[in-house]
This record gives structure tokens, sequence and C-alpha cells, in this order.
């Protein structure tokens, strides 16, 4: 029996069911003895020969069986771990790619845990922290838009950032350090004034990404849309309608809905999460009765609300509907278009079929720019991830405090505002954070990845 090598893992990295392929991943010093131990091309071939990164087809000697399989090594640095790398690509059956993993472990490797391999990309400098947060963002992703952001943390944007602001804190601490080393007056004077310049320009950075947070959410989360009004108005031919599914329950029965129906679709890339409701008004129906304070509940929660009504004159239960809205943000739609004459959108008044489909791009386009304003939608950087909003805004709030205390107080004091930013910033790329942040990032990751 072989020494385990604690150092060398191994992981099926792809889900475990019948597939066309599955792929069994090994990291670490070893993991290259191991392969030449269980895999041989038909020239005879070992995994110490191969070329790195080039496919090789060979046979794959289990314990209770030989497959045939492709095998390819990636040679330290130049991994995705940034250790030796061999992966295998056999059959996609369960017991294969079990029987796979169970041999590569009996010959010595360890059974990787979540996400170590990105750790070990992350412990040997080949990702910042929120890049590999970035990279599960992706993964993760239920809309364009969020793999675009997830796309744009996994390639760096924000570690960046993090590190070129932590080099200027660097900075403007030796320079500041010159200054009270020899206090001559003007030099002090001209020093403090520079630093806080270049503190306050650092601290207009951090705060532009900050801004961006409201647009990452947004993106990460969905948009939450509530669709209200009085019974039979085309609320639920209206969800139908923008989902393309025949989700909810159409009748003309006023009251068919009882309870809040749930869909979401994407509107350029960035996702929706549409709430149908009961129609609301006075009832003596006890399920009814939920289904309106449900209905009533959801538009204090909702980013935006569509009113729906199928009138344009207003009925006393569509006036007892519109009080609800208070501020929130809304349009009212006129559904059943269809059987109206002159039907013409104003700013916030929207016509629409539900039945013809008629007024529902217009509908669509008007939600997208509602989401979207005050957001700071550029495209590029959009930070989300709670984590990088605190470490950032704490970041920001210790420059504040060092450009307050410049004038006025001694270079430790300063020092430890700036240590303080420093060491928030450092939350981001991974540099300061502490072993028990790192590990929960990780674990949440897949197993294999
Ligand atoms: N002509 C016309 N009829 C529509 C339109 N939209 C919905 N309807 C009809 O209006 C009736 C009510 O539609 P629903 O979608 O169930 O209305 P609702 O607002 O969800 O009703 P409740 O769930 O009872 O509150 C049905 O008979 C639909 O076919 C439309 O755009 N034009
Ligand atoms: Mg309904």
């Amino acid at each position: 029996m072989m020494i385990k090598d604690t150092n060398t893992i191994a992981a099926i990295s792809t889900p475990l069911s019948s597939g066309a392929i599955s792929i069994v991943r090994m990291s670490g010093p070893n993991s290259v003895k191991i392969a030449d131990s269980v895999f041989k091309t038909k020239s005879g071939l070992t995994p110490s020969q191969f070329t790195s990164r080039m496919m090789m087809l060979g046979n794959f000697s289990a314990s209770d069986f030989c497959e045939q399989a492709m095998c390819v090594v990636f040679r330290s640095p130049n991994s995705y771990t940034g250790e030796d790398v061999v992966e295998f690509q056999c059959h996609g059956g369960v017991q294969i790619t079990k029987g796979i993993l169970a041999t590569l472990i009996k010959n010595g490797a360890r059974l990787a845990t979540p996400g170590e391999f990105t750790k070990q990309a992350f412990v040997n400098g080949k990702m910042a922290l929120s890049d590999a947060e970035g990279m599960m963002d992706m993964i993760n992703a239920q809309s364009d838009a969020e793999i675009r952001a997830g796309y744009n943390l996994l390639s760096g944007a924000l570690s960046k950032c993090a590190f070129d602001a932590q080099k200027e804190l660097v900075d403007i601490l030796s320079e500041l350090e010159v200054s009270f080393d020899y206090p001559e007056e003007t030099i002090e004077y001209i020093t403090k004034n520079n630093a806080k310049e270049r503190l306050q320009n650092l601290q207009k950075v951090i705060d532009k990404v900050l801004k961006t947070s409201a647009a990452g959410q947004m993106i990460k989360n969905g948009v939450n849309v509530a669709i209200v009004g009085k019974p039979n108005v085309g609320k639920s031919s209206l969800l139908n309608r923008l989902l393309g599914d025949e989700k909810a329950i159409v009748t003309p029965i006023a009251g068919t809905t009882r309870d809040i129906i749930e869909g979401s679709f994407s509107i350029n890339g960035l996702r929706f999460n549409l709430y149908d409701t009961a129609g609301i008004h006075e009832t003596d129906d006890q399920i009814e009765k939920i289904g309106v304070d449900k209905a009533k509940n959801i538009i204090k929660s909702a980013d935006i609300i569509l009113f729906v009504k199928d009138t344009v004159n207003e009925t006393d239960e569509d006036r007892n509907v519109k009080n609800l809205l208070d501020s929130h943000k809304h349009l009212i739609i006129i559904n059943k278009a269809d059987k109206l004459q002159n039907c013409k959108d104003t700013d916030n008044i929207l016509y629409v079929s539900a039945l013809n489909g008629s007024g529902i791009d217009n509908l669509t386009k008007r939600l997208y720019d509602m989401a979207c304003e005050d957001k700071h939608m550029e495209g590029g950087l959009t930070i989300a991830n709670q984590r990088h909003i605190d470490a950032l805004s704490r970041a920001s709030q210790s420059i504040s405090d060092a450009i307050a205390n410049i004038d006025t107080f001694t270079l430790d004091l300063i020092t430890i505002d700036l240590n303080m930013a420093y060491s928030a910033l450092g939350e981001i790329t991974g540099n300061t954070t502490s072993e028990e942040i790192i590990d929960a990032i990780f674990s949440k990751f897949c197993l294999g990845k």
C-alpha cells in the first residue's frame, strides 16, 4: 500500500451523472507519478513522458476495469492550480468515473475538499480572492448580465483596483514618513497637502466602484416586478405573455388567482422576477383574502410595480389599488388594448394587449430602462458581493478619517487609518483575509472545482 500524500488531491470535476464525457482531475506534487501507475498509451508512453497540455489517448487501468480514456498533463506552474495537474477524460458513466477516482485515491491521492483546486490556485498566487469569487458567480449565473459581471471579477477588474489602491496607500505612507522624519515646515506642508490630494483621488476611485453595487446587486438578484390590480384585468395573462409560457391559470372568472405566481425572464440579459398576484378587492372569501394580503405585501418589496387596469377610466376598485402604490416605482398598464380605441402611450401609462401581444415590446423596453436608471450600468466592473461592498466601504471610511486627521494629528494616528484601509482592501484581494474566511469562501465551491 502506498503512503498517502496529503498534498496531491483528486476529484471528479464534472457533474456525477451519465453523460458523454466525465473529467477526473488530480493536482499536486505526486500527480504525474500516480498517473504513471494507472495510464499508458498504446505505444507504451506514460504521463511523465507526455508533452504538457497535449491530450493523449490511452488505457486507464482501474482496480476493477480498464477504460479507454484521454489524459492531459499540465506541469507546474502552468496549470490551473499552479502545481502539476493531470486530467483524465473518460466515458461519462457514473461507475466508470467513480472507479477512476477510487483508483487515483488508492494509488496515493487524497480526495479534494470542495473548491480545493481553486483554493490552491489562490494560495499559489494564480488568482486573487475576488477573482475566484467572480468565477463562482459565473458558474452560478442565471442571466447573461450575471455572467458578464462574474467575468469582470474573474478577469481581475476588482482585484487590480484593490491591489493598485494598496500600492498607492503604501507610497503615500512612505512619503509622509519621510516628511515627519524631517519636520522642516514647508516640506511637511507640501507633503501633507500632496498626500491629502492623492488620498482624495484614491477615495474617488473606490467610491466609484462602490457606486456600482446597486447595479451589481440588481444583476445578481434580478429585478422584482409585481403585477397588481383589481380582479380580472388580465394580470395572469400579462405574466404568461411576458414569460412566453402558460404559467398562471387564466379564466374569465374574477378571483382566479389566489396565491402569488412567480416566473423569471430576461430583458437584454438582465433577469426580471415577475410576481403575479390575486386581484385586490374587498372579499369575504377566506382564501382570496389571504391572497389579497399577500398582494398588498409584495407591493412593499417589489422594485417595480405594474399596476394593471383594463379601462382608461378608473373605478373605485382601481383607485383603491392605486392608493397602495404610494411612492413605489410603478407603471400603469392598460390591458385589453385590443378592445380600446386611441391608445397612445404616455410617460408612465402604457397600453398593451396580453391577448395579442401588442405593446409588450414597449413594456419590456420601459421596464429595462426603469430598472437601470440611477444604477450606473456602464458595463464593465459591477460589484454585488456584500463582502466586497463592506470591505470597500471600510477602506473609503478609513481614507476619509486619514484625510480629516492629516493636518492635526501625529503620523502614528494617520498610519493607523491608512493601515486599516490597506487591510480592508486586502480582504478583497485575499492578502489580509483570515484563514477562516478564505476557507468559508472556498467551501461554497463545487467539489472538483
Ligand atoms: N380581449 C382581451 N382579453 C383579455 C386580455 N388579457 C386578458 N384577457 C381576458 O381577461 C380575463 C381575465 O384574465 P386573467 O389573466 O385571468 O385576469 P387576472 O387579472 O389575472 O384575474 P384574477 O386572477 O381573477 O385577478 C380572461 O378571460 C382573459 O382571457 C387582453 O389583452 N384582451
Ligand atoms: Mg390572475
